[in-house]
């Protein structure tokens, strides 16, 4: 499995300026229930460190730059969030962990359901218990 898949979005633009839009089921493969940002993140901060059980996400770096680990248990891969025009598919049930923040770094996600703690698995020893059952 490639832990690392881009999702092209269309650039919209002219001589003002760039515009992407990103609609369900044409540039994003689920319908869109949620929609949440990151950003402010402190120097040396990571994030994330958990899978989804059921969501499905695209992360958009809309400004700036992070690094994103992604491990389905047996590899583990890393890839730089830096472009407004592409977005990082994060499949269910696999980790994934945000590192080296830029201070400007905006970082949007789109998901396929509405927040739920229960969906989180927060623990790398519980994800690989999670596979193997
Ligand atoms: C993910 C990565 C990429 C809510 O109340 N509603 C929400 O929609 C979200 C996303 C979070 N929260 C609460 C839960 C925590 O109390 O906000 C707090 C911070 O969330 P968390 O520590 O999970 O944030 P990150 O940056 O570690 O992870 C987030 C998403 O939670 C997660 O689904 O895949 O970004």
């Amino acid at each position: 499995m490639n832990l690392i898949q881009w999702i092209d979005f269309k650039i919209l633009g002219d001589d003002r300026g760039r515009l992407v839009a990103l609609e369900m089921d044409n540039a994003v493969p689920f319908k869109i229930k949620r929609v949440y940002y990151i950003y402010g993140t402190a120097e040396n901060v990571g994030r994330g460190y958990h899978a989804h059980k059921e969501l499905l996400q695209v992360a958009i770096c809309v400004s700036g730059r992070c690094r994103m680990i992604m491990d389905d248990g047996v590899t583990r891969e890393e890839v730089w969030l830096d472009s407004p025009s592409k977005g990082l598919w994060i499949d269910r049930m696999v980790w994934h962990e945000m590192h080296d923040f830029s201070a400007d770094c905006v970082l949007l996600v789109l998901a396929s359901d509405r927040y739920d703690e229960a969906d989180y698995i927060r623990r790398h020893e519980d994800f690989l218990a999670e596979l193997i059952r």
